[in-house]
């Protein structure tokens, strides 16, 4: 039997639409995941839906004049396009206003709890607007904060000193939908007792060894300053009726019901598929890998909250397996801000971004163990050098040379030299690595795996130079190109859980029915002598147009001047490009460094240094030793035989054993790593000026 994996993405609010920094935390890795499951063969369901209830909802509902439910009708709609778009695939996109199905199953979720013992009334005081006829959630008030005594301080936290608040602390409060004053009154609301799981808790994260750090260790150290009773009811009327006589008029938290969406949308999966009791091979499973993906900021409710809510059930639901939190996305070297427009929306990007462009970047720039910042520029290179220039070109030049010299048909092969066979094998050993990777959750390691298979055959097709071979042996050309199409195969596998478009292009023009698995895909057999669909461009590039319009309309639309016009104070810490540049350097500063051109003349790795290299280079008319941090992006045989730039009169130093002479010059940007080469040809120790 296929291991059994219930993947799921956090339910998005159903009061916006979705930005780049949703989904980069909670959903590109999570389709990506599932795409790779499928392909490893393993038995998947992956389950998401629209958050279609809680205060936000009913604010802007109120804003724009309409019903909550037509607010949510219009965004839950929008979701399920963008989505659609992305060409995410999930199993079941469903939604928590779903009366027959979420309605019930939240309340029943409530009744155990509280007839476990595990929910208590407590009666307490909070601002009532009586001009609006509701209680007001903490966000809703505004005031003079306690601690700093500044104005504007809103009832969860001060903006100014950065405390948490409750709203009744704030001197004179103000409601903030109408300005009104609001007054104190009794109310009394459900309490979820989180200390009763305590232990239980503790000893489940106790065995979760095997979950990212930072979300374990957060988790243990709430554990450590003690858990809370948690309020999971509201006096709102937007919600699933608390399901007591007494509470009439009060809803479940949002939050309390949110999560149990992904339970409903997976009996609505299964009802879909006329199979309506298969839910429970997957919920009621302790074998089943419940795997929840999210952004950091829903840590608590999915790795505390949640597993005590399905502790006190009697059903025995599966427990997360996994929760794969990610770090946040920035924007441009700013916090992504929905509320002042600093936001790219998905949509407005896919109109000038290939799906795979932006899935792509989203995935190679991936905020995994700290966070990451989204930069339109950025983009543009790295899809333009990176997914164009080594998976596209490689997968278009080889195939456009079957179209046009060798009769349109998958080739033949001869038979293979070792330099075949050597191509062939690396594919396999990267496409082990890629699995590994993802199967960690390290989507943007599984990616850079996957990136060096087409960097492999691209330098292959030069070395071997098929156009070379046509006219004097033909039947070597075919060989090469019947390996390569092989290649391009095991390529349409190994970034089907990234760029699918274009991996849906390679098997259409490969004449392939579908996407080989991830063991096919290591022999990669292609139907030779069957006809090529229409060889199309697999990757356009970014142009610098559409990069400046992009930040344009970004800034237009939060209200700024273009660039100039970010605030200091929100800029980004460490020091951006153009701020390291500010200290000059005059003409002598420079000479002083000794740079000369030298040609590498034998590289090889540092043993037990991984990062390392040690080469030999040749600095005109002497040979020196340099050590380099390179490792993790060049072969040694990639360098050999390079001219290449060096800081000649380096301070001498021995590095892990190996003696350098000299400092190789490389440029850095995002975990990229180039050496810096010579535009043309010069001697050795030519002076770099
Ligand atoms: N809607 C919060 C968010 O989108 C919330 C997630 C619910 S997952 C059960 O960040
Ligand atoms: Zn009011």
């Amino acid at each position: 039997m296929p291991e059994r994996y219930l993947v799921t993405s956090a339910l998005p609010y159903a009061n916006g639409p979705l930005h780049v920094g949703q989904l980069a935390g909670a959903y590109m890795p999570a389709d990506s995941y599932v795409r790779y499951l499928r392909l490893a063969g393993k038995d998947v369901i992956y389950i998401c839906g629209s958050d279609e209830h809680g205060v936000p909802i009913t604010v802007r509902a109120e804003k724009e004049g309409v019903t909550p439910q037509r607010l949510v009708d219009r965004f839950h709609a929008g979701l399920v396009k963008t989505f659609d778009a992305l060409r995410f695939t999930f199993d079941n996109y469903g939604r928590t206003t779903l009366r027959e199905t979420h309605y019930p199953l939240s309340q029943r979720f409530f009744t155990n709890l509280y007839e476990g013992g595990y929910v208590k009334p407590l009666e307490t005081e909070q601002l009532f607007c009586e001009n609006c006829k509701r209680f007001l959630p903490d966000r809703y008030v505004e005031g003079t904060c306690p601690h700093c005594g500044a104005g504007g301080a809103r009832g969860d936290q001060c903006e100014n000193c950065g405390r948490w608040l409750a709203a009744m602390e704030l001197g004179e409060p103000r409601c903030k939908v109408c300005d009104g004053v609001p007054v104190v009154r009794k109310t009394t609301h459900w309490y979820l007792e989180l200390p009763k799981f305590a232990d239980r808790l503790r000893e489940w994260l106790a065995g979760n060894t095997h979950w990212r750090d930072n979300v374990r260790k957060f988790c243990l150290s709430w554990l450590d300053e003690g858990l809370a009773d948690r309020a999971i009811t509201r006096d709102i009327n937007w919600g699933v009726p608390v399901p007591l006589p007494e509470a009439r008029g009060k809803v479940l938290y949002v939050w309390f019901d949110a999560p149990i969406g992904y339970i409903t949308s997976t009996i609505e999966w299964a009802r879909k598929r006329g199979q309506p009791d298969r839910w429970k091979d997957y919920w009621l499973d302790a074998d089943t890998k419940l795997v929840h993906f999210i952004g950091k900021d829903n840590i608590v409710f999915h790795a505390l909250v949640w597993p005590a809510m399905l502790m006190g059930q009697p059903d025995g639901f599966v427990l997360p397996f996994q929760i794969p939190a990610n770090e946040f996305l920035n924007l441009e070297g700013r916090k992504i801000s929905t509320s002042r427009n600093w936001a790219v929306w998905v949509d407005d990007a896919l109109a000038d971004f290939q799906v795979d462009a932006l899935r792509y970047y989203l995935t190679a720039n991936a905020p995994e163990t700290r966070d990451a910042d989204f930069s339109f520029a950025e983009m543009a290179t790295r899809v333009n050098s990176e997914l164009a220039d080594i998976f596209g070109n490689f997968v278009n030049r080889a195939l456009a040379f079957v179209k046009n010299y060798l009769g349109n048909e998958v080739p033949r092969a001869g038979a293979l030299q070792a330099r075949d066979e050597e191509l062939l094998k690396l594919a396999g050993r990267q496409l082990d690595a890629e699995a590994a990777h993802v199967e960690n959750f390290e989507m943007r390691a599984a990616l850079a795996a996957a990136l060096e298979i087409a960097r492999a055959a691209n330098k292959y097709y030069n070395d071997e130079e098929p156009w070379a071979w046509r006219e004097r042996d033909r039947g070597r050309a075919e060989t090469i190109l019947n390996v390569s199409c092989r290649v391009a195969a095991t390529l349409s596998t190994a970034f089907d859980p990234f760029t699918p478009v274009a991996t849906a292009e390679i098997r259409r023009m490969l004449g392939m029915e579908r996407a080989l698995s991830w063991e096919e895909a290591k022999t990669a057999a292609v139907p030779e002598g069957a006809p090529l669909g229409d060889v199309k461009i697999l990757i356009e590039k970014i142009d610098d147009g559409k990069v400046a319009a992009q930040l344009r309309a970004l800034e237009k639309s939060a209200g700024l001047e273009p660039a100039a016009a970010v605030p200091e104070e929100e800029k980004e810490t460490v020091p951006t490009e153009e701020d390291m540049s500010e200290e000059h350097v005059n003409m002598d500063d420079v000479k002083k460094l000794g740079m000369v051109v030298a040609e590498v003349k034998t590289c090889e790795r540092v043993e037990g240094a991984d990062k390392l290299l040690k080469m030999t280079v040749d600095v005109g008319g002497e040979e020196r030793p340099v050590v380099a941090g390179i490792a993790p992006w060049y072969e040694p045989e990639d360098l050999v035989g390079k001219k290449i730039i060096v800081v000649k009169n380096m301070e001498p130093a021995t590095i892990r054993g190996a003696e350098s002479r000299g400092m190789l010059l490389a440029a850095e940007h995002h975990d990229v790593v180039k050496v810096l080469a010579l535009d043309g040809d010069l001697p050795a120790g030519a002076n770099v000026l």
